[in-house]
């Protein structure tokens, strides 16, 4: 790998527009700051920079819903976010937010630069306008079918159930999140980068120069890139946001997808007048921390903004992870599906690495994974209490005890003695291959793995039954053991800051840096130590207990409430209703969809005629199960293609509160082609 002569760090920056839960900090932040922390350790010029998202239709959306300005909402969450970092440790050397006036300037700046040299594409199209709330209906603000797997209420920007990207102009019978009408088209102007011009660069630099990327990553952009790159608008028709700095563009904001990376350079700009060095020195290593959902934005789009600028450097590595879910649900704000950053501080005083711990430990680095309280309370009271905390108790107690706190000499050392020095040896190129190449839970079980050495070490040779006999043998022991601990300082603390942070008060030791892990001679002979305290905690069975109550709380009333709104549709005439034609039929041959998860073909027999319909309820139904199967069909829909594959009709389903699907079918066996009325 190329010599770096400094690193930039960078976090994506959370939407202001809620509080933060255990997924931002396992899929992001901890991983991010495990990473800031080891190379601050190593002595890098290293920055982490980071800050609130305060921009885009999220933003003005929760504050439509509360009744409140958008300023208002950014205000709360913008100092709530920070704090909740604050309080975790995350260390980043700016918490800045793209409302501040350095941020505008800077991507005005930066349109500009690109508008100067020609690198839009101006196009007048017809879009979505709400005439009840008198504005055009960008990203989610506006609602519709998914034209790929059926689902009703797919937004302008993504369908969240099938995960396909969307324009407005993609939905089926759009309507308007704002007012519930049914929009018009209207002509508006926008500025569109034009990525197709920058797939072939983007296929080498991505698919070429990094196969070294992590392999989601590099599996979501090769998937971008093979479907062909298409120019996209970098401007939307909305009253929040930062101004399209050009003549004629009244009412139009730069895209929140455009202004929020171009936020890492306004940050850095704020935190140092030295921020060009961070930004334009190959000898830079930017490294983008983020979520799977924002990665094209982040390989893919960004990069070609600043390739189009022209000065900026360009990340080197995009390690983003999968999500992490919650008792096994999806976590969802609306939902309350969560454990908020700041209630579990109120619930968990200073166990701020207890969580840490659970969620480096279970990170979901390649593929989602579950949080449960359960497995905290493992992680907690079976590995940071029972080895970690012990270890170190038993070395720290032992040695006020026996030397008053006096680090002893080491006398003649065995076979034993000397295989646990060499085992110590090793660690720093263990901890530090794994977080060289993001493996952090790796990393992190490494490091434990030397707290595992320890504690079987005085397990193994028993100094409390030896002091009587042997006491000079003792005072190897205990020395060997105050160097591992002295060791698990340096190793542990990208992860367990706090924890660290309090043991290096105890052994009186503050200097070392990640190159010295490894050694066995950290703490000299007379050095003295301090009496220590517990490390950690045990978590008990009734605080467990406690938190899975809330849960199903949570889950009962997101039941009745879920029950109590099912919106109904409002009225349509018969004369509608019967121009719909449901029939039975039966399915043939079933088959899944290549590339895709959701989706089955099925040949299915109407009575009429044999044809093929794609329905999204792969996840539901084995192929095979269905075979011989009767359903429900409206076998007048018009034909619609998806995925390469054209569909003729749609089966019917039953879709309950949490999005489940299941065939609605004739209760008895009747003929196909029965209508059904
Ligand atoms: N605010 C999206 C998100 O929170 C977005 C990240 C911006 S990073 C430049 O998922
Ligand atoms: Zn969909």
């Amino acid at each position: 790998m190329k010599n770096f002569k400094r690193y930039l760090i960078t976090s994506a920056l959370p939407y202001a527009n809620g509080p933060l839960h255990i997924g931002h900090l396992a899929g992001v932040y901890v991983p991010s700051d495990i990473y800031t922390r080891y190379l601050r350790l190593r002595g890098a010029d290293v920055i982490s920079i980071c800050g609130s998202d305060e921009h885009g239709v999220p933003i003005t959306l929760k504050a439509r819903n509360e009744g409140v300005t958008p300023k208002e909402v950014v205000d709360r969450y913008h100092s709530i976010n920070k704090k909740a970092f604050e309080d975790f440790g995350i260390a980043f050397d700016i918490y800045s937010r793209t409302s501040n006036k350095v941020h505008y300037n800077t991507a005005s700046e930066f349109f500009l630069k690109l508008y100067n040299k020609g690198e839009f594409i101006e196009k007048t199209t017809e879009q979505y306008y709400d005439e009840e709330a008198g504005c055009f209906l960008a990203d989610r603000y506006i609602m519709g079918t998914c034209p790929n797997c059926g689902n009703e209420n797919a937004y302008g920007d993504q369908c969240e159930k099938c995960g396909t990207s969307l324009s407005p102009n993609d939905l089926i019978n759009p309507h308007s999140t704002i007012s519930g009408s049914k929009p018009v088209l209207r002509e508006t102007k926008h500025w569109y980068l034009p990525l197709d011009k920058y797939e072939g660069w983007l296929k080498k630099w991505i698919l070429e120069d990094h196969k070294e990327w992590k392999t989601n990553v590099y599996g979501q952009c090769k998937s971008w890139l093979d479907q062909g790159l298409q120019p996209r608008a970098v401007s939307r028709d909305l009253d929040w946001g930062v101004p399209v700095p050009v003549e004629g563009a009244a009412g139009k904001v730069l895209y929140v997808w455009f202004d929020a990376p171009i936020g890492y350079i306004s940050a850095t700009k704020e935190l140092t007048p030295d921020w060009e060095k961070y930004w334009k020195d190959p000898d830079t290593r930017m490294i983008h921390f983020i979520g799977k959902d924002n990665i094209v934005f982040h390989c893919i789009i960004f990069p070609a903004m600043l390739k189009a600028e022209g000065t900026f450097i360009l990340p080197d590595n995009v390690p983003a992870n999968e999500f992490l879910n919650l008792e096994n649900d999806k976590i969802s704000t609306s939902r309350n599906w969560a454990v908020w950053l700041h209630e579990y501080l109120e619930e968990f005083p200073g166990k701020q690495d207890s969580l840490r711990y659970a969620l480096c430990s279970n990170a979901p680095e390649t593929k989602d994974n579950d949080f449960t309280w359960k497995d905290f309370q493992a992680r907690n009271n079976n590995e940071l209490v029972a080895i970690l905390g012990n270890f170190v108790n038993r070395t720290l107690v032992l040695t006020g005890n026996y030397y008053g706190g006096e680090v002893p000499r080491r006398g003649k050392t065995g076979e034993n003695d000397e295989s646990v020095i060499r085992e110590m040896a090793q660690i720093r190129n263990r901890v530090e291959t794994s977080l060289e190449s993001f493996r952090f839970r790796e990393a992190l079980k490494e490091a434990m793995n030397l707290a595992r050495l320890g504690n079987k070490y005085l397990a193994d040779s028993e100094p409390w039954k030896l002091v009587k006999t042997d006491p000079e043998r003792v005072k190897t022991i205990l020395n060997i053991a105050l160097q591992i601990t002295a060791n698990l300082t340096i190793v542990l603390e990208p992860f367990i800051p706090f924890s660290m942070e309090k043991l290096r008060g105890w052994i009186n030791a503050n200097g070392f840096t990640w190159q010295d892990a490894g050694r066995d001679d950290l703490l000299l002979p007379g050095h003295t130590i301090r009496k220590p305290e517990l490390l950690f905690e045990k978590i008990e069975d009734s605080q467990i207990a406690g938190q899975i109550e809330k849960l199903a709380a949570t889950k009962k009333s997101n039941e009745t409430a879920a029950a109590k709104v099912v919106p109904s549709k409002g009225p349509v005439t018969f004369d509608d209703f019967s121009r719909v034609d449901i029939r039975t039929a039966t399915v043939l041959e079933a088959e899944k969809v290549p590339k895709t998860t959701k989706l089955l073909k099925l040949k299915i027999d109407t009575g009429l005629d044999v044809r093929i319909i794609v329905s999204g309820i792969a996840e539901y139904y084995e192929p095979a199960s269905l075979i011989g199967r009767q359903i429900s069909i409206v076998a007048n829909l018009e034909p619609r293609k998806i995925k390469g594959i054209e569909s003729k009709g749609m089966i019917l389903m039953a879709e309950d509160s949490d999005g489940r699907l299941v065939i609605v079918a004739p209760s008895e066996k009747t003929g196909n082609g029965a209508t059904i009325k």
